[in-house]
């Protein structure tokens, strides 16, 4: 049996950058992840961060690459009725965004826990909590064919959407509001120079359509499809085809999609989820855990730092003075910019697809706030400051 201050189920964002605020504060903890380290630091997925997000990493010292190699926008573009409209965001709120793939952040910050001899275990199977309601909560894991047992005063559950953390949380306590979408995304990476300095968001009559990119020579492009489609249905020229059709938009306008050879492809479905208390016992959730986003306001990782931010200075107030009281409000906490970002993704879900079957009157709605967000100055400076980022608490 091992002993731990605190025990972090999931070495996802969440889990990674927890445990290197607690270190930083002097606080013990081990990550125990049920994947190996290759798998983790693949996966495909964010690519926004919040300035919240990049200061956070500068915070830990672990932010050079991300300087370097990170992308610097500050603005974005909505296009509709075959014309692209751009969003300054640096003009209209002062801040702006970085394009640094997730699994970056994550490389960087697993380098960093391995550097510094952090506790960090990959590959590890039947991971269970136990004694959440008690002073003494554990960790049971089996890892190479051996079981362990690790005794924590406190547990964060950062394992994601498909975790354990939250279903170990006994019936009846947490309440769930959800919402899921009729369509999914179908994402690509490719080598393909990006077209665009900055990401264009598309609302066509064939559908929603994203231009993103991670670095100069690859570029991230998404496509509305219907919910659980099957991927073998698009064949590399049928999605070029597709992204051709909803971005490019002729009149008066050469913007391109530029090919190039496709290298990762997926399917995500949209849904929006959160449970509230996001706390039970001895037990925290963070991130993805306790609520997930549709991506089209490219906010799930940046809501999952926030959380840990919050959840670490309430550990440190906790050890450091015996303080409890930021422990036990810290769903209160969380929830303000969990439900800002909710209400954020929702709407620019909302305002950007085709659901099946159009509705002429929605369409035209959807129109009319698209030509509002583009014109009003007071809309703008809202969309900005959503896009942006606004504060944690
Ligand atoms: P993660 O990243 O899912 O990490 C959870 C970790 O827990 C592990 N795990 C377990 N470990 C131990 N025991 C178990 N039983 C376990 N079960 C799972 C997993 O292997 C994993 O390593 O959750 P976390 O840390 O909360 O981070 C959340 C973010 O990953 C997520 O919100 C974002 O990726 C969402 N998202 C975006 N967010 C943004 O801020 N900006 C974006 O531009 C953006 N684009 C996206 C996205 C998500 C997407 N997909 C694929 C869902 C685009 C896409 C397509
Ligand atoms: C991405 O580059 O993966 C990305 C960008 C913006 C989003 C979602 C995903 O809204």
């Amino acid at each position: 049996m091992t002993r731990t201050q605190v025990g972090i189920v999931g070495a996802g964002p969440a889990g990674l950058f927890l445990a290197e605020f607690l270190r930083q504060a002097g606080i013990d903890a081990v990550v125990v992840e049920a994947r190996d380290r290759e798998y983790v630091q693949q996966r495909v997925r964010a690519g926004v961060l919040e300035q919240g997000s990049v200061e956070a990493m500068e915070q830990l010292g672990v932010a050079d690459r991300l300087h370097r190699e990170g992308l610097v926008h500050e603005g974005f573009e909505l296009l509709f009725e075959g014309e692209r409209h751009r969003i300054d965001m640096q003009a209209l709120c002062g801040r702006a965004i970085t394009v640094y793939g997730q699994q970056e952040v994550v490389k960087d910050l697993i380098d960093r826990r391995l550097e510094v001899g952090g506790a960090l275990h990959f590959d590890c199977s039947d991971v269970a909590l136990h004694g959440l309601d008690t002073d003494t909560p554990s960790i049971t894991y089996v890892k190479e064919g051996e079981p362990f047992e690790l005794q924590c005063d406190f547990i964060a559950g950062c394992d994601g959407f498909h975790g354990v953390s939250r279903p170990s949380i006994p019936e009846g306590v947490l309440t769930v509001y959800e919402r899921v979408y009729p369509f999914a995304w179908l994402g690509i990476l490719a080598r393909a120079a990006p077209a665009n300095e900055e990401l264009i968001y598309a609302n066509t009559p064939r559908g929603f359509a994203l231009y993103s990119m991670r670095n100069p020579q690859v570029t991230r492009l998404y496509l509305q499809v219907p919910p659980d489609e099957d991927i073998a249905r698009w064949p590399d020229e049928r999605i070029w085809s597709e992204l051709h059709a909803r971005l490019e938009t002729g009149a008066g306008d050469d913007f391109a999609v530029n090919e190039g050879e496709i290298f990762e492809k997926g399917v995500t479905p949209m849904r929006s989820f959160v449970v509230e208390p996001m706390q039970y016992g001895r037990l925290f959730l963070c991130g993805d855990a306790a609520h997930i986003v549709p991506p089209t306001g490219a906010k799930g990782l940046n809501v999952a730092v926030a959380d840990v931010q919050n959840l670490s200075e309430a550990l440190i107030a906790f050890y450091a003075r015996g303080d409890r009281a930021q422990l036990d409000g810290y769903t209160e906490r969380c929830l303000r910019k969990v439900w800002r970002v909710q209400h954020f993704s929702w709407f620019m879900t909302s305002m950007m697809h085709q659901p099946p079957g159009r509705d002429p009157f929605e369409e035209k709605l959807q129109i009319s706030q698209l030509k509002y967000v583009t014109s009003s100055h007071a809309a703008m400076v809202s969309l900005a400051e959503n896009y942006a980022g606004l504060p944690r608490t």
